[in-house]
């Protein structure tokens, strides 16, 4: 008996094994693809593209498209000394006739002192960015020209959440009122670190007047956990009846650092949210985007981790696989989403939004951050070829932009003479 298990156990793995060499049973992968190619032994690559990917060739991948921008038109940027900032736009809604969006604005007298200094920071002197700022709001009849229309909800008064910043917010729509959440900094970013939870603001127009809940919406994690300190880049969504906010923490450090994507679920828009158990939900990334794409919902991943530039997709709305591989992927974006709030089961997803850039000051002086329009084909219902073509090709410049420092050059040169030496 004991042989015939170790026959079975032989035969087992083997089966199991990644086939390596299947060439002397198969004819060779056909030039013409047939629907009877992906039945044929694939290499791992190959697998993917027939079995992992929605389409075997990214033009007919739904989830897959180039980013174009636009630079707006409307807003005022102070001739881009630095002291006016305006980053982390909300989901664009659609209301009233025009389009509103929310977001980050900062005008302080003088630039940031950057998070090391944030000690040096004081009621004037920013930390970061994003320290000292307020919710703003503006509007548009086309998405290319915009009129900011005033602050939507200002720096409350001490000892409430945010009176030291209240930034980077998101839009609901429930019930016919309106919320925005939003980070409450009771510190200067970069003090101790980028340390907030999440707070948030409810009118009955999206005009405002917007009344604060002067209480935490969104609770840190207890000690220890992946999100004890940062709960940044509220983003709700509704589904199943239900609110679906999804946000992002940083965790590990001093190690590398991770970003990654936690979801709370409430039934009602101020709470009590409840922490999926599987937070974190996505492992890369940056700013939190996504949008319900047929039964389920799809992520912008951002520029870090291991699948940045990626954007993502959760039948379940909780456990996400990599859709598609893009370039230029919009930093930030606020996206619109005609079917945010609608508890769709079949989302038709989305063609362009508003994005930011933190570098506009230009290599690094008056650093500040200014608003941008994307757009892309990540819908049902778009279908632009040219939006499905791969290779983007950028002047050589950029490439050159992105020069060697003065160790590598120096490691380099090292090399060089190791070699001539070992000649
Ligand atoms: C943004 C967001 C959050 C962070 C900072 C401002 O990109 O991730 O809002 O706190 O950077």
């Amino acid at each position: 008996m004991h042989r015939i298990y170790l026959l079975l156990l032989a035969c087992l793995a083997t089966a199991c094994q990644a086939p390596t060499d299947a060439s002397e049973t198969q004819s060779p992968f056909p030039y013409t693809i047939t629907e009877n190619t992906p039945k044929r032994t694939l290499s791992a690559a190959m697998e993917r593209s027939f079995h992992h990917y929605s389409a075997i060739h990214p033009r007919d991948n739904e989830l897959y498209s180039q980013f174009k921008y636009t630079e707006l038109k409307g807003l005022d940027y102070h001739g881009h000394d630095g002291t006016i900032s305006r980053r982390d736009p909300s989901k664009i809604i659609f209301e009233n006739g025009r389009y509103y969006v929310w977001y980050t604005r900062r005008k302080t007298p003088v630039i940031p002192v950057g998070a090391k200094r944030a000690h040096e920071s004081n009621d004037t002197i920013p930390s970061t960015d994003w320290d000292l700022a307020e919710i703003w709001y503006a509007t548009s009849e086309d998405g290319f020209t915009w009129e900011e229309q005033g602050v939507a909800v200002p720096r409350p008064p001490k000892p409430h959440v945010g009176w030291r910043s209240v930034t980077t917010t998101d839009i609901l729509k429930w019930q016919g009122k309106y919320y925005l959440y939003y980070q409450g900094f009771m510190e200067a970013s970069g003090k101790r670190g980028d340390y907030c939870p999440v707070t948030a603001s409810f009118a009955d127009s999206p005009d405002g007047p917007w009344t604060p809940t002067n209480r935490i919406i969104i609770e840190n994690g207890p000690e220890g956990a992946w999100d004890q300190y940062a709960i940044h880049d509220p983003y709700p969504l509704v589904h199943d009846g239900k609110i679906y906010l999804y946000y992002k923490s940083a965790f590990n450090r001093p190690n590398p650092v991770w970003v990654g994507g936690g979801l709370a679920i409430a039934d009602d828009p101020l709470g009590p949210f409840v922490k999926h158990p599987l937070n974190p939900v996505t492992s890369s990334g940056h700013e939190v985007s996504l949008f319900p794409f047929k039964e389920g919902v799809a992520s912008i991943t951002v520029k870090d981790g291991t699948e940045h530039f990626t954007i993502q997709y959760a039948e379940d709305w909780v456990n996400f696989e990599v859709a598609s591989i893009c370039e230029l992927v919009p930093i930030a974006p606020g996206p619109y989403v005609p079917d945010a709030f609608t508890d769709t089961r079949d989302g038709q997803g989305i063609t362009w939004g508003l994005s930011h850039f933190t570098n506009a000051g230009k290599n690094g002086v008056n650093p500040h951050s200014i608003l941008a329009r994307f757009d892309c084909d990540l819908s049902q219902t778009l279908d632009d070829p040219r939006m499905k073509q791969t290779g983007t090709y950028h002047d050589p410049q950029v490439y050159f932009r992105q020069g060697l420092s003065k160790q590598q050059r120096d490691r380099i040169a090292q090399e060089t003479t190791q070699l001539q030496q070992a000649e």
